[in-house]
């Protein structure tokens, strides 16, 4: 028998419902990742999994089937741009499926979760609610959060050493001519000003495209303005100073390091400030297998750059940082995404690596108090694993469609046939990666094309889409708040 309208059970449930909808929590998970990371397949993934039912066993609220539904809420924020789901879901879908493009700006979305909780007092209140808040962003963006600790002096001097020493000869020389022209501390002059913001912009682009794992170079709004584009916020750009010299009023240098100041001010800080300093929690992706592949230069680079941007965070240590977070982070998961690309017995060595690289960041993170953790991860698994007999030999490959142009032992793929690839071995010892003059892993990369993502067939069901571990992920960040 329903109880009647005045039993204590049902005026505490109305009570209850009345609660949840007013104050239902809000978890702001950041996905943080440099450019290709990740951070965009690993957020529709998410999103798809949770909405349209996944394969999560390791996901236990969902797992113990607590998990009524998740829906996706209008934007919380009318001044962000929505994360474009089903867009992504549609490239996704496409025949031949297409991976989403580079992200190009800043765009949020939020999910509700409605579920039982395992606790027997609140289960009385019947369905609980979380709200769960992603934002995501272009990778290149995140570079520039070191700047906030930067001088205009200190910066210029960094800038302008790699330029010299990494791409002197290549894809900085245009540049370096020109600064090797001008007298910074001659009377400023806007059109001196619009060429070498010009030239360097150019340079960025250049030593970019030439080494696609390279992540130290920024400000991130010269490779990806967003809408700042032809912004004067961008008409500066790293000058020769001698550390010794006054910078005279009025002079060139003096115009550049106010505007570096206001680019800090005007274009970091708030994203630091808007999207940055309310999380709490955070999954950081990392694209380890690439640079690996590289050699050691490109993991020092990738260990440098993540090192710098998670210095910024500082979980729990005292800083002008900490009165504008007010929140800390108190569960922090690395992973080293795109995991299906090398063999389920090489993950461990994966994450043993992913370790080393975030060392310092997971140092502090953990003596601020904050719950850190390591993976190996595949949002969206686009091969699966098989044996190849080759002699007498069985060696473990993995199957998947490579991207038509993807090249491979003198043979180019068409993207349309499947392709068996033994992907080589990670190092045994993590630590013979690291070294800046550790020789490329020998890995055989190639990119596969994304498993298609179909629509709800009639009956309104979805099939599950493939991952490695995506669910252990989740249920890292998520899982105590559905207790
Ligand atoms: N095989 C495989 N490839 C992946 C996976 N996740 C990402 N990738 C590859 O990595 C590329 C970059 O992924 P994105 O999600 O766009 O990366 P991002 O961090 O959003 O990059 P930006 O928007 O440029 O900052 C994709 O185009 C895929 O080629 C995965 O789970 N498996
Ligand atoms: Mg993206």
């Amino acid at each position: 028998m329903p109880p009647s309208d005045d039993t204590p059970r049902h005026a505490l449930h109305r009570a209850g419902l009345f609660l949840t909808d007013m104050m239902t929590p809000t978890l702001r998970l950041g996905v943080t990742g440099l450019s290709r990371s990740g951070k965009t397949v690993f957020i529709t993934a998410l999103i798809r999994n949770l909405v349209s039912g996944g394969r999560l066993p390791f996901f236990f609220p969902e797992a113990e089937g607590r998990i009524e539904r998740a829906y996706l809420e209008p934007q919380p924020d009318d001044a962000v741009p929505r994360f474009d789901y089903e867009e992504h879901l549609e490239t996704l879908g496409r025949d031949p499926p297409q991976w989403p493009e580079s992200t190009r700006r800043l765009s949020q979305l939020r999910i509700t979760i409605e579920y039982r909780s395992a606790l027997p007092l609140r289960r009385l209140f019947g369905i609980s609610r979380l709200n769960l808040d992603v934002v995501d962003y272009p990778g290149e963006w995140l570079i520039d959060l070191p700047l906030l600790e930067e001088s205009y002096e200190t910066w210029s001097a960094a800038a302008v050493g790699t330029a010299r020493t990494r791409h002197g000869g290549g894809p900085a020389k245009q540049w370096l001519d020109f600064l090797a022209s001008v007298d910074p501390y001659a009377r400023k002059d806007e059109q001196v000003a619009l060429k070498g913001a010009r030239l360097f912009a150019e340079y960025l682009r250049a030593a970019r495209a030439a080494d696609h794992v390279l992540h130290t170079t920024g400000p991130g709004r010269f490779l990806m303005p967003g809408d700042l584009e032809g912004s004067p916020l961008l008409t500066f750009c790293p000058l020769p100073l001698d550390g010794k010299r006054h910078v005279p009023r009025g002079s060139l240098a003096a115009m550049m390091a106010r505007r570096f100041d206001s680019y800090k001010s005007h274009v970091v800080r708030p994203f630091f400030r808007d999207h940055f300093s309310r999380l709490d929690r955070q999954i950081v992706l990392v694209d380890v297998l690439g640079p690996l592949n590289e050699g050691g230069q490109a993991v020092a680079d990738l260990q440098g750059a993540l090192d710098a941007v998670l210095a910024v965070f500082r979980m729990g240590a005292s800083t002008w940082l900490t009165a504008l977070i007010g929140r800390r982070i108190d569960k922090l998961l690395f992973a080293a995404t795109k995991a299906d690309h090398i063999n389920s017995s090489s993950h461990d060595r994966l994450e043993a690596i992913l370790r080393l690289i975030t060392e310092r960041a997971m140092g502090r993170a953990s003596a601020a108090g904050a719950d850190v953790g390591v993976q190996a991860l595949a949002a969206l698994r686009a091969t699966h694993e098989a044996e190849a007999k080759v002699g007498d030999e069985l060696l473990p490959c993995i199957v998947g469609v490579p991207m038509p142009g993807e090249r491979l032992a003198g043979r180019t793929f068409n993207g349309k046939e499947e392709a068996a690839i033994f992907p080589g071995d990670l190092p045994r010892n993590p630590k013979d990666a690291l070294p800046p003059d550790a020789a490329p892993a020998g890995l055989h990369f190639v990119r596969f094309r994304p498993p298609r993502v179909l629509p709800p067939g009639p009956d309104g069901e979805t099939a599950p889409l493939p991952h490695i571990r995506l669910d252990r992920a989740l249920d890292f960040l998520l899982a105590d708040w559905l207790a």
